[in-house]
This record gives structure tokens, C-alpha cells and sequence, in this order.
């Protein structure tokens, strides 16, 4: 039986509740809560949960939920049940909050949501009250719900709810977002504030890529009287980015946000559909490079809030965070690159049963980013910074 050690200097914590993972959206949709099963699986394998305080998360409390979402967007979504979609009586909430094929109705649907949230909530408030220096919540990252519509596979944000927290704390806090989406509903959510600002890396098409924003020139309302004027960072990208380039990228941006702006705690959202052979995804990240971005982030040493997000291949979803873990727990260089044979699950992981398969091999895809349009992003960034002061 393996057992990591706690790090030495900080507490990481981890945040869950394993209600959450028996949850199906719906035969042929693409998220499975089930991933975090699968995670949870590798990280035990490898005895990371030694090196960490656990905590059965909390199902977020209604009026918790309604520090940003409207209430009768949560009343619905409390009394709404699986056969009411075709209800006549139903229909214009149906459509007025956005539920239908992306964000279906299911069993459980409002325990999922407050329990997934409760996590976030309870990791921010670990963060605040000096119990955790890094606190982990893998069932939490849904970056699209808005404050009265779901969106994208997310009901309730819950990303907004531990930011929130932290900015009882915080003057300042920083998101950043690595899923291959743009993180829109947290954007949306502290465009009107300087005391967030919001950093998304996406694929970026306006017609043809969920959810269509996130350009490189919306970077909040420009109205001379808004704070958040300039507080919204896009990096918007193209198909097949690999690993050299995107960890380039993700250290000149972030590095750079983080000199000028200088927040008193990181929230990182590592939504796990940027790696190489994501079902909806179109990057070209191995888990390494996915991983050597939450490395570059912990190295500033703050409170960190880390969340999961998208991720719809899911033996690669768990390789990715179960890796993430490593590194936060800095065992990354103790632990196995094989599989542990103990992981229930491990035929998953076959024919490799390796935590770094070559993700960028099995399913090559040009990168359409060229080097001229990488450098000019990053540019583009240090002009946005020169108006946004620490
Ligand atoms: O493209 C769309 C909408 C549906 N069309 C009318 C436009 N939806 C996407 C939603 C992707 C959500 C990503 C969430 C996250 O950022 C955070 C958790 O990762 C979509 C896609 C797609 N290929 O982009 N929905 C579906 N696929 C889908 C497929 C089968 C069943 C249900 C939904
Ligand atoms: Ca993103
Ligand atoms: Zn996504």
C-alpha cells in the first residue's frame, strides 16, 4: 500500500462528496460525473489522500446559491423533475433558463448542483480561514451557468460562489481557465468589477465552437465609470495547440498578470478537455503540459483555489488530475508513471496502463497557431496589462 506524505510548509485539502458521482445526464451526453470516480480511484492507488485533509463536502445551501443566482432560477431548479421538460406549463422556464440537450433535467439534478457547489464554497472558505493553502475541489469548475440560465453542461457556478468567498478576504483574486472553453459566465459574472481579474486560454470560433466569446478584443465594458474596464483577459486560440507552445503561452500571460495585478488568491480552473484526444476538445495537450500549468501557478505560493471543469474522455480526465494532485501534493516525482496494479477500474487504462500516454500522437491535428499569431497574443496582453494596476 503506497502512502505519499504531506508536503512540507503548506496544507493542501481536498473537497468531495461522493453523492455527486452516481449523477447521468442522459444517454449520449458527454459529461460523466462518473470521471470523478475514476479519479478519486487513482488518486487513492497512489496514496496521495495521505498527504491531504478530506472533507466530505456540503450540499451548498439555497441561500448560499443565491449569493449569485436569481431565486426563481433556483426555485426551478429545486422543483423541476425529469418528466416536467414537455409539461405545458413548464415550457416557457424551459426556455427562459435554458434547459433542453446541453443541459438536460435528471434525477437528483438539484442535489448534484448544491453538492458540486457546497465543495467550492466549503474549499474557498478553508482558503480564507488559514486551515488550507491549497484546497481542491475536482467536482466543481462549471464556468458557464449565468446568474438566471444554465449553459454548457452548468446549472450553478460554482466558481463564482468560492470567488465570492474569497473576496471577503481578498481585495483581489485572479481566475484563470484552461478548459478548451471560454469561461463565460465567470467573465460575465465580475465584468463590472477591478477586484477579479478573469484570464481564459480557449479555442476560439464564433460560429462554430461552444460557447462563441471570448475574443481577443472583449476585454470588458470599455465605459470610462466601470472598474472592470480591461479586467477580462482572452486567449483566444485555434485547433491542435501542443505542449511547447501553450506552456509558453500560460507562463508569459499568467506571469505577467500576476506583476501587474498582484491578487491576494489564484482560482484555477483545469477543465481537462484541452488535452489531446478530448471528445469535444481540439487541442493537442499531453498531461504533462497540462499539468506544468497548475505547476506554474502553484510556484507563486498563494491561496489557491483548484476546480475541475470540462473533460469528456474520461480514463484521460482522471490520468489528468490525479497527476494535478501529484503536483500540488509534490509527489509528482515519487509516483509511479505506471498504473498502480491496486486502482479499481485499471482495465480503463489499458493496453498502456500509463499515466502519460501520448495523448498528441493518437490523434494528430495540425496546429493552426502559428508562432506569429502566438506572439502576437501575447503582445496584445502586455498592452490590455498597461491598464490595469496591483
Ligand atoms: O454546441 C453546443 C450548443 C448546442 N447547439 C445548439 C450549440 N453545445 C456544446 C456545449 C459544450 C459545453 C462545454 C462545457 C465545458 O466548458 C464546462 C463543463 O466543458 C455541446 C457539444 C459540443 N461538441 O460542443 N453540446 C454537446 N456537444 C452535446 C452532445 C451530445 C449530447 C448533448 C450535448
Ligand atoms: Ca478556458
Ligand atoms: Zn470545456
Amino acid at each position: 500500500n503506497l502512502q505519499i506524505a504531506r508536503p512540507k510548509g503548506y496544507r493542501v485539502s481536498w473537497h468531495a462528496n461522493p453523492a455527486v458521482e452516481p449523477h447521468h445526464f442522459g444517454q449520449s451526453h458527454p459529461m460523466k460525473p462518473w470521471r470523478l470516480t475514476l479519479t478519486k480511484q487513482l488518486v487513492m492507488a497512489y496514496g496521495m489522500h495521505h498527504a491531504m485533509d478530506l472533507y466530505l463536502a456540503r450540499a451548498a445551501t439555497y441561500e448560499e446559491m443565491a449569493d449569485f443566482h436569481e431565486r426563481d432560477y433556483l426555485d426551478f431548479l429545486q422543483q423541476i423533475m425529469p418528466g416536467d421538460i414537455d409539461k405545458p406549463d413548464q415550457a416557457d422556464n424551459v426556455v427562459r433558463f435554458n434547459f433542453g440537450d446541453d443541459c438536460p433535467i435528471f434525477d437528483g439534478l438539484y442535489s448534484y448542483c448544491s453538492l458540486y457547489a457546497g465543495g467550492t464554497v466549503d474549499a474557498a472558505r478553508k482558503l480564507c480561514n488559514n486551515q488550507s493553502d491549497i484546497a481542491i475541489n475536482w467536482s466543481g469548475g462549471l464556468h458557464h451557468a449565468k446568474k438566471a440560465e444554465a449553459s454548457g453542461f452548468c446549472y450553478v457556478n460554482d466558481i463564482v460562489l468560492g470567488t465570492l468567498q474569497l473576496l471577503r478576504h481578498h481585495p483581489r483574486v485572479m481566475y484563470i481557465d484552461i478548459d478548451v472553453h471560454h469561461g463565460d459566465g465567470v467573465e460575465q459574472a465580475f465584468w463590472s468589477t477591478d477586484r477579479v481579474l478573469t484570464v481564459s486560454f480557449h479555442k476560439y470560433d464564433k460560429d462554430n465552437f461552444f460557447p462563441g466569446t471570448g475574443a481577443r478584443e472583449d476585454t470588458g465594458p470599455a465605459h470610462p465609470l466601470n472598474p472592470g474596464a480591461h479586467h477580462a483577459i482572452n486567449v483566444p486560440l485555434n485547433d491542435g495547440i501542443d505542449d511547447e507552445s501553450y506552456i509558453a503561452l500560460f507562463k508569459e500571460v499568467i506571469g505577467a498578470c500576476m506583476k501587474t495585478y498582484q491578487p491576494g488568491a489564484i482560482v484555477l480552473q483545469c477543465g481537462a478537455d484541452s488535452l489531446g484526444c478530448d471528445r469535444l476538445g481540439c487541442f493537442n495537450l499531453n498531461v504533462r503540459a497540462h499539468g506544468a500549468c497548475v505547476a506554474y501557478t502553484k510556484t507563486f505560493g498563494m491561496p489557491l483555489l483548484v476546480v475541475g471543469g470540462g473533460g469528456y474522455t474520461p480514463r484521460n480526465v482522471s490520468r489528468a488530475w490525479a497527476h494535478e494532485t501529484s503536483i500540488l501534493v509534490e509527489a509528482d516525482n515519487v509516483i509511479d508513471p505506471t498504473i498502480p496494479d491496486s486502482v479499481a477500474f485499471r482495465n480503463h487504462f489499458g493496453p498502456d496502463f500509463s499515466l502519460f500516454p501520448p495523448l498528441s500522437e493518437m490523434r494528430k491535428l495540425d496546429n493552426k497557431n502559428t508562432r506569429a499569431y502566438l506572439e502576437g497574443l501575447v503582445e496584445a496582453v502586455h498592452e490590455q496589462l498597461r491598464y490595469i494596476k496591483g
